[in-house]
């Protein structure tokens, strides 16, 4: 099995934890799907990482699909596998990923030229940022789609999502404004898996 990814994208990362936390062997292959030599097309039509090539050459994308994917692999079990209980993990992972991609593109945004910038569409995308995070830190006071005993694929989606927060937009200072979910995050980003994939210094 073959994953290609970038070092520095949460929703690679959560499929390179997903895949240590479930002890199935793949490959990293490392592409960066801005430059220009990229080999992610001839993966993923949409340009995007993370894609996952099976044993069988077929390939898969995005994260939550490839989250999917890999709980047909065997190894412990992310997702419940009943539907209905796998409702509200899904529904937390799907809010993690949002917050990553308000905070890619307000990123990306703040990387153009100053007098191009947006700057109502980047205020536009803090506030999803602000909303999201609330909203995880309800669902995690409800309990709501956590793992609690047993960690699942929502856990990893929020602790990748607070990792990219912590790398790219420290200066937000998630921690001070929503300490239940600092408390719960510091326990999940001490674990192996999430050590091992630290996006490098930026
Ligand atoms: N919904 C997708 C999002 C993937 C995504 O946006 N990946 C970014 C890297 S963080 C990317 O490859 N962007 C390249 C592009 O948009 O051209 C997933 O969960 O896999």
């Amino acid at each position: 099995m073959k994953l290609v990814a970038s070092l520095t994208s949460p929703y690679a990362r959560k499929i390179r934890v997903a895949l240590a936390e479930k002890g199935l062997p793949f490959t990293l292959e490392v592409d960066i799907p801005w430059l220009p030599e990229t080999q992610v097309p001839a993966y993923n039509p949409l340009g995007k990482v993370p894609a996952l090539v099976g044993d069988d050459g077929e390939v898969w994308y995005d994260s939550p699909v490839i989250a999917l994917y890999l709980e047909t692999l065997g190894g412990t079990p992310l997702l419940p596998a009943e539907r209905v209980a796998s409702l509200p993990v899904r529904q937390t992972e799907a809010l993690a990923d949002g917050i990553s991609d308000a905070a890619i593109a307000a990123f990306l945004e703040s990387r153009r030229p100053p007098e191009q910038q947006d700057a109502a569409g980047i205020e536009r995308q803090l506030a999803k940022i602000h909303r999201g995070l609330a909203a995880l830190e309800e669902r995690l006071v409800q309990r709501k789609g956590f793992g609690n005993a047993a960690l699942n694929i929502a856990d990893i989606a929020v602790g990748c999502t607070l990792g990219y927060l912590d790398f790219r937009f420290g200066h937000l200072h998630w921690r001070s404004t929503h300490p239940k979910l600092a408390a719960w995050a510091a326990e999940l980003m001490a674990r192996p898996s999430f050590v091992d994939t630290t996006p490098p210094p930026a």
